[in-house]
């Protein structure tokens, strides 16, 4: 009911709506309106009262609430359910725990800052407030084997958000990254609950790092990262591009399910950051070095090393390396 008085305030933004009119038009009382309003006063919404006239919406909070994201989102699945809240440890964590109840598929969780983002293999990802830090639990009938697919899937949803959204000149590094120009702007956490041949649930979590500013980050990594505010040299609306976001990723997921992993192969390929790079990955336990050639129909990374040996890179950190000449012409 909150939201429904609160949409109705958006519609008729810039004039007073009596009380009376609400209540007729929601079939709710008064007393009911007032406390609705007074809650929405308590999430941050500048509503103005004048005894005569009404209420007025002047005034939303720079929050991602529900009750802004869902306003205007046409989504069938992803964000029909959003969780919010002001602070939290991860929203990977939060989103697990809400999966192993049971909450379906498209359940978005997302928060303002967390206490200890999770970045792959334990590392730490860097969550201050003025990001979108947000996690989709998906539940897609097909083989465990493919969900690594699903991080790639996000990548390329992302990347089309930032480029459409912010026009930003976004590319992909596999498998997890979205860069702009050397710097990560955002990282892609996938996790997985699953029985051999059928997944319980997969948790995708996204960090973006929208009206962040990476000064205070420790120099490794405030070197390598940017932000949409910093790219930009103005904050954006986190709360139109959560919702493009959210938009953008149901279109490319459902893309994914309705004609497989060779359409999202083909965006990645036009965007990618690693292909035609040399790279250094780790595979088992040697580097592997050598040249980025190709995404393969299983998004696995294909490196030609300096023997000539072509390698499938199933996973993996991907660092970058000088090309020494005296390598290269070996
Ligand atoms: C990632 O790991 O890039 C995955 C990051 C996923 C974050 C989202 S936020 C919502 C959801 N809930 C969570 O708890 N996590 C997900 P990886 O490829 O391992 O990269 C981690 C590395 O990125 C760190 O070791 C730093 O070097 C760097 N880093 C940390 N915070 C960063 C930031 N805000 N911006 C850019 N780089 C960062």
């Amino acid at each position: 009911m909150k939201n429904r008085i609160l949409y109705f305030l958006k519609e008729e933004r810039g004039t007073y709506v009596s009380g009376e009119e609400i209540s007729n038009r929601l079939g709710i009382s008064r007393a009911g309106v007032w406390k609705h309003i007074n809650s929405l006063r308590e999430e941050g919404y500048e509503i103005d009262s004048k005894s005569r006239l009404g209420y007025m919406l002047i005034g939303e909070p720079d929050l991602l609430l529900p009750s802004q994201v869902s306003y205007g989102l046409s989504t069938e699945v992803i964000g029909k359910v959003i969780h919010h809240s002001m602070e939290m440890v991860s929203t990977n964590r939060e989103a697990r725990a809400l999966a192993d109840e049971g909450k379906p598929e498209g359940t978005v969780v997302v928060t303002e800052r967390q206490t200890d983002g999770k970045g792959r293999l334990g590392r730490t990802w860097l969550s201050p407030p003025g990001g979108i830090w947000l996690s989709v639990i998906l539940r897609p009938g097909f083989q465990p084997l493919h969900a690594p697919k699903l991080t790639l899937v996000a990548a390329v949803a992302v990347a089309k958000t930032l480029r459409e959204e912010a026009h930003l000149d976004t590319k992909i590094k596999w498998p997890n990254d979205v860069y702009i120009g050397s710097r990560k702007i955002c990282g892609i956490l996938t996790e997985m609950s699953a029985e051999l041949d059928r997944i319980n649930y997969v948790v995708l979590g996204i960090g973006v790092n929208a009206n962040v500013d990476v000064a205070p980050f420790p120099p490794e990594i405030r070197d390598r990262a940017t932000s949409i505010m910093m790219e930009l040299g103005k904050p954006i609306s986190r709360v139109a591009l959560l919702r493009a976001l959210l938009t953008q990723f149901e279109r490319t997921y459902f893309l994914f399910l309705r004609e497989g992993f060779e359409p999202i192969r083909q965006e990645i390929k036009a965007d990618s950051y690693t292909l035609g790079r040399w790279v250094k990955v780790r595979h088992g336990k040697k580097d592997i070095e050598g040249e980025a050639v190709d995404i393969d129909k299983d998004g696995a990374l294909l490196v030609r090393t300096i023997e000539g040996r072509m390698v499938t890179i199933v996973s993996g950190d991907v660092g970058e390396e000088q090309k020494t000449s005296t390598i290269y012409n070996a």
